[in-house]
C-alpha cells in the first residue's frame, strides 16, 4: 500500500504537508509527525495550514514549525516542491481555498487519510476506513520505512491516535491501535501529560459557557436526539478564547437515552459549523453528508452558509427523521457480546 508514496519519499527532496480546516488533535498530530519523520532522513518538509493552529495544541509545536498559509512572511509557491501530503483530508473542500492552489499546482499530490467518505481525490492515494486515525497511517509508514520513532515523532503520533479514538473510547479504537500507542509509549510518550495539556488546560470563563450552552440544551424522538448550541455572544460573554466541545457533548453523550448529539456553532451570520456524534446505530456520516459535510460512521461535521437558527431547523428535522426510521428497525447495539 504504501510503495509510490514511498518511491516520492526516497526521489524527492522537498515536501510540503497540510491537514483540514478546523484541524484538531489526529489533522495536527499527523502533519507534526509525517514533517519529523521526513527531516530524519534529510528531507526538506514544511507544514502549511489554511488557518492559524489552535492553541491549544502549541505546546505540541514548540518550533512553530506549523506556518500559516496567509502569513506575509512565508511566500509558498507550490511548484518548488515534489509533493504535497494532505492528511486527515477527507475531500478538496476540507481544504478551503487552499483545494484551488493546489489544483492548479503540478506538485504530486498525495492524500493519506481514513475517512470512509474520501472518494480518493488525489493523485496518489493510501486511503483505509479501518485505521483509527491518519495518525495510525503515518505510523504505519513510518515503520514500513524503518523510521525512527523518535520522542518527537512518537508525541504526535500519540496525540493522533488518542484523540481521535476519543483516548480510547469510540468503535474505532482497534488492536492496531493500542500495538501503535505501545510502541509510541516504548519510544518514550508521556501519556497523561498529553492528557493534562490537552484537557486540564481550561480557564474558569469555560466553565460559564458551559454553562450557557448546557441552557440551551433541547432534545427530540423521546430524548434520543440532543443538541445544543454556541453562538458568538455566548462566547464573547463568557470569555472562551478557544472553544473546546469534546466536554459537552462527553456529558450529553452520557446520558443513557442520546443516539445523537449535535454542537451547532455559529462562526458569523451566515456560517455555522455543525458537529454529529453519534453512539449505536445512526450513521452520522450520512446526515452530515446531507448538509455538504462528511466524516465517519460515529463522529461527522459539516459547515453551511446560512445563519445558525435555520440550520438549526433544518438539521433537528432531517435528524428525527432518520432516528425515527432507524429506531423502527434497529435495535441498540450496545451489547456487551
Ligand atoms: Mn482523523
Amino acid at each position: 500500500m504504501w510503495e509510490r508514496i514511498v518511491d516520492v519519499i526516497n526521489e524527492g527532496k522537498k515536501f510540503i504537508i497540510t491537514t483540514h480546516l478546523f484541524s484538531e488533535g489526529d489533522a495536527i498530530g499527523s502533519e507534526l509527525a509525517l514533517k519529523r519523520f521526513l527531516c530524519n532522513l534529510n528531507k526538506e518538509a514544511v507544514v502549511v495550514n489554511n488557518e492559524l493552529l489552535p492553541p491549544v495544541y502549541s505546546c505540541f509545536d514548540p518550533d512553530k514549525d506549523v506556518k500559516f498559509l496567509k502569513s506575509k512572511d512565508d511566500n509558498i509557491n507550490l511548484n518548488d516542491f515534489d509533493a504535497i501530503f494532505m492528511v486527515d483530508v477527507a475531500a478538496w473542500g476540507q481544504l478551503g481555498d487552499f483545494a484551488d492552489m493546489i489544483k492548479a499546482s503540478r506538485i504530486t499530490k498525495i492524500c493519506i487519510d481514513h475517512h470512509p467518505t474520501n472518494p480518493g481525490y488525489a493523485d496518489i492515494n493510501v486511503i483505509d476506513k479501518d485505521a483509527s486515525s491518519a495518525g495510525e497511517l503515518i505510523y504505519d509508514l513510518i515503520t514500513h520505512m524503518n523510521g525512527e520513532l523518535t520522542l518527537e515523532v512518537a508525541t504526535p503520533l500519540y496525540l493522533s491516535i488518542a484523540t481521535d479514538t476519543g483516548w480510547f473510547k469510540f468503535s474505532n479504537t482497534s488492536a492496531k491501535a493500542f500495538k501503535a500507542c505501545s510502541a509510541l509509549i516504548e519510544a518514550g510518550v508521556k501519556s497523561q501529560i498529553i492528557y493534562e495539556k490537552l484537557y486540564h488546560n481550561k480557564h474558569v470563563s469555560y466553565l460559564k459557557l458551559l454553562n450557557l450552552m448546557l441552557g440551551t440544551l433541547s432534545s427530540e424522538c423521546d430524548g434520543q436526539l440532543v443538541w445544543t448550541k454556541i453562538t458568538k455572544k455566548m462566547i464573547k460573554s463568557s470569555g472562551v478564547e478557544f472553544v473546546d466541545t469534546d466536554v459537552i457533548i462527553d456529558l450529553i453523550r452520557a446520558v443513557n437515552k442520546v443516539e445523537v448529539v449535535v454542537i451547532f456553532k455559529e462562526l458569523g451570520e451566515r456560517k455555522t459549523k455543525v458537529s454529529f456524534r453519534s453512539k449505536h446505530t445512526i450513521d452520522v456520516s450520512k446526515l452530515a453528508s446531507d448538509f455538504g459535510g462528511g466524516g465517519h460512521v460515529r463522529a461527522a461535521g459539516a459547515s453551511l452558509e446560512e445563519p445558525i437558527d435555520t440550520v438549526i431547523g433544518d438539521v433537528v428535522s432531517v435528524a428525527s427523521e432518520l432516528i425515527e426510521e432507524t429506531s423502527a428497525c434497529v435495535s441498540s447495539g450496545s451489547s456487551l457480546t
